[in-house]
């Protein structure tokens, strides 16, 4: 008999109207909650003329203020904490190129729900009490490590906490251990199972059996590929440091999009005008923190684009699914006046056979003008193939650059194994132009 797990509760299953009312409750009180201990908070809502006992649910959460990357920039490090220091039990952070890094802390309240959260998420990748999971997201100030760990361990499975690197090390213990899921990034999976391949590690020397991948954005053809080299079921897991870090939602089995944990989380698409706009359009997707004690945010703007769908999915679950994240408005690069999007340039390469899926793409300015040029790996298979052959392959796969991006790009075949490896998120982007104060890609 399967046990039912306290991690997923009926809330997961619970009615629409359930979860509206639990959310409309809850922001009630963290309305009260902000409007008295956050400074910054009274003030955004005193200059907009909203005070708590305006909002009385979730249908009056436009009143409230959006909250900006820039604004916990502006806080760094402590200043939107809602609680005293002393009920901080643990501070996360996430690094970009702009200066200090992005701090979220956390009262012991925010670590439990974390951690069910996180529970509920490796659940529908298949973990149970009798899984080892192997966890390579780095641990640290990172949330990937961390996070996952207190998730294995909630649901009282085995977790073996590796951390990133090291690839040669990682896969003696995925062996030895017979880890059954694997935790990582979608970069770093696929650097492990190629690292696999290389010590002619076979499959059926593995036990694993899925894999929780996130942290970057990966597209489909990428899922494929990591799901053959590894034989296992890959799904994707979703979160940023400042609403909580990963599981904030997570994809079912059904492959249709990920469960947003709307008991903790209230979800909104908006446009770039920050109007709200209803499921089924693409927009930024924006996160109000509704349960967090320790740092919650109000109208999070994530700048991670998506939609959202409220249809039932066959699992069961009755929480709002978020597409795939495709991109980020901050990625878009210009090029030529050209929009063009990371994502994009990966999906096209994981159609063409031949090609490995490891790319880099290197943005420049030369004579005055935006250069692009896509370096992707060649196929070890491929490498005994003529120079005819390799010219036919790098002219098709410009062919298919220039009808999907609408740019044209210069196309280098490297060799396998020739572009950085990563054991965390992965750089695609190196855009020359920056050292003069170019639009370019900026990472978190
Ligand atoms: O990346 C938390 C995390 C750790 C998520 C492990 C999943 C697994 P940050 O470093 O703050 O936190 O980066 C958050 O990464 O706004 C997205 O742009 C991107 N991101 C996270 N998960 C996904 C995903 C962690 N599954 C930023 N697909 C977010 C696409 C993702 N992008």
């Amino acid at each position: 008999m399967i046990e039912t797990p306290i991690w997923a509760p009926d809330i997961e299953k619970a009615s629409r109207d359930e979860l509206r009312h639990l959310q409309d409750k809850r922001l009630r009180s963290l309305v009260k909650r902000v409007y008295e201990h956050v400074p910054f908070y009274r003030k955004k809502m005193d200059d907009l003329g909203v005070e708590p006992e305006d909002i009385h649910g979730v249908e009056q959460i436009h009143l409230l203020p959006f909250t900006e990357k820039q604004d916990l920039r502006d806080n760094y490090p402590f200043g939107l904490f809602a609680v005293p220091q002393e009920d901080i039990v643990r501070v996360h952070a996430s690094s970009g190129t702009t200066g200090k890094p992005t701090v979220a802390g956390y009262t012991a309240g925010d670590i439990q729900v974390w951690a069910d959260l996180m529970a509920r998420s490796l659940t529908c990748a298949g973990v149970t009490k009798k899984s080892v999971v192997h966890v390579s997201y780095g641990y640290g100030l990172f949330t990937g490590g961390l996070g996952a760990h207190y998730g294995v361990e909630r649901i009282g499975a085995s977790v073996i906490p590796v951390s990133g690197g090291n690839t040669e090390r990682q896969l003696t213990l995925l062996e030895d251990f017979k880890a059954t899921t694997l935790c990582c990034t979608p970069s770093y999976a696929l650097n492990i199972a190629e690292a696999m391949q290389k010590q002619g590690i076979t499959l059926d020397r593995l036990h694993l059996a899925s894999g929780v991948f996130g942290a970057e954005p990966w597209t489909d053809g990428m899922r494929c590929k990591i799901e053959e080299m590894l034989g296992i079921k890959a799904l994707d897991v979703y979160g940023l440091t400042e609403i909580m870090g990963p599981g904030v939602s997570m994809e079912c089995v059904n492959n249709q999009g990920l469960h947003i944990w709307e008991d903790c989380f209230y979800p909104e698409i908006i446009d770039e005008n920050g109007k709200q706009l209803p499921n089924g359009q693409e927009g930024e997707i924006v996160f109000t923190t509704i349960l967090k004690e320790g740092m919650p945010l109000l109208r999070y703007r994530t700048h991670d684009v998506t939609t959202l769908d409220d249809a039932p999915c066959a699992c069961g679950r009755t929480h709002v699914r978020m597409k795939r994240v495709r991109l980020r408005t901050d990625d878009m690069l210009i090029i030529r006046g050209v929009n063009v999007f990371p994502s994009q340039v990966e999906h096209v390469l994981m159609q063409i056979k031949g090609v490995m899926p490891y790319y880099q793409i290197i943005v420049d300015r030369k004579q005055n003008m935006d250069t692009m040029e896509v370096q992707v790996e060649l196929d070890s298979r491929l490498i005994s193939d003529t120079v005819r052959e390799i010219e036919q392959l790098k002219t098709h796969i410009s062919h298919e650059l220039a009808a999907n991006l609408l740019i044209r790009a210069e196309v280098k075949l490297v060799q396998p194994g020739s572009l950085p490896r990563t054991d965390g998120k992965a750089k695609r982007v190196i855009d020359r132009r920056r050292d003069e104060g170019e639009n370019s890609c900026s990472k978190r």
